[in-house]
């Protein structure tokens, strides 16, 4: 029986966080072994806000080591570039014409970025859902598995497929979000009503996958916790139950046992805990992507077998799409 296609992309927008990794990367690790899966470094949507294109070409590479770092195979898997295979930028370019400017406007991610970029609401910028769109379709994806944050830009990537389906007939799978229900939004350390980023303003908000030891115990010391001592999962405690869900995700505990685990305790030993679990977790992993990073040929040998397997699928949806809309195509 064929496997199931799996999709799903980061964009090199800075250093991930741990809210990229417990939302994203570590569920694609049990998923490479049963769905064909295709893993990106989504480069093109990194550029819908002002961007040095020194440092994108930097962190797209380390994007891929640390994919790599953290169990990405890429002998199971498709890891690629995302600029290096046009056909994304072709099939948004023909999804455009199906997507109307209001749908876009109401994308919250977009309402988002524009308040946070006033003076570079650029068409780019609005346009990210659709290249999503591109991007997930152009694989015949079943499945996109992404952190809560995602979970419209996939719902319009669905109304795209279902809409071009049925105005030129069958030619897209129509794919459907995966959200695990634990760690699908790890919010700011400093503020827990506010998702976590990895292009936030304030580093405090955030551990980094390159924060070394000191600097996580630091920020974790710091973190909002919330009033009252108990240590619980509870909407009024959403500092605490952050911090619960990062350990649980880093422990491979469920919550449950991590309250039975911190019951009585006071907060200082419960973030340094959490900090000392987190730390321990990301060491071996750095020490791995700063190995990969060196070896240029490994990595280079990598991204060029990947980009070379997702341009071979990507051609053939894209072909699909051409006859189906009447692009000349050559006798
Ligand atoms: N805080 C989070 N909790 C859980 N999952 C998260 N993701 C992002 N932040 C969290 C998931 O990570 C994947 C990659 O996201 P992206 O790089 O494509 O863009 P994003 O969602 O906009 O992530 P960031 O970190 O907030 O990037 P910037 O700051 O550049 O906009 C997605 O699956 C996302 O759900």
């Amino acid at each position: 029986m064929e496997k199931k296609i799996v999709y799903s992309a980061i964009q090199p927008s800075g250093i991930p966080t741990i809210g990229n990794y417990i939302g994203s990367v570590r569920n694609w690790l049990s998923l490479q072994e049963d769905y064909d899966c295709f893993f990106a470094m989504a480069n093109l949507h990194a550029i819908t806000v002002r961007h040095d294109p020194a440092l994108l070409r930097r962190r797209t590479l380390e994007l891929a080591a640390l994919y790599i770092a953290c169990g990405i195979d890429p002998e199971k898997c498709t890891l690629y570039v995302q600029s290096q295979v046009p056909q994304h930028a072709e099939l948004c370019w023909t999804l455009n014409s199906l997507t109307y400017v209001g749908e876009m406007e109401r994308m919250t991610q977009f309402k988002d970025k524009a308040r946070n970029h006033a003076d570079n609401i650029n068409m780019g910028l609005m346009d990210y859902p659709v290249l999503m769109a591109a991007d997930i379709l152009l694989y015949q994806t079943d499945l996109v598995p992404v952190g809560q944050d995602q979970t419209q830009h996939v719902e319009i990537a669905r109304d795209i497929a279902i809409r071009f389906n049925n105005r030129y007939g069958e030619t897209f799978r129509v794919p459907e979000a995966l959200v695990r229900k634990q760690g699908a939004k790890i919010c700011s350390l400093q503020d827990p009503l506010k998702k976590m980023s990895k292009s936030g303003e304030n580093p405090n908000d955030s551990i980094f996958m390159t924060d070394d030891r000191d600097t996580i115990l630091r920020k974790f010391k710091r973190a909002v916790t919330d009033s009252g001592s108990e240590i619980v999962c509870s909407e009024e405690k959403p500092g605490v139950s952050n911090l619960l869900a990062i350990y649980c995700a880093f422990r491979g505990c469920s919550m449950a046992e991590a309250e039975r685990e911190f019951s009585g305790k006071g907060y200082g030993e419960f973030k340094l805990a959490v900090g000392e679990t987190v730390a321990d977790a990301l060491s071996p992993v750095q020490a791995e992507q700063a190995r990969i990073l060196s070896d240029k040929e490994y990595l280079g040998g990598v991204l060029s077998r990947g980009a070379e397997r997702a341009f071979k699928a990507a051609r053939k949806t894209l072909s699909k799409v051409y006859r189906k809309v009447g692009f000349y195509q050559g006798e």
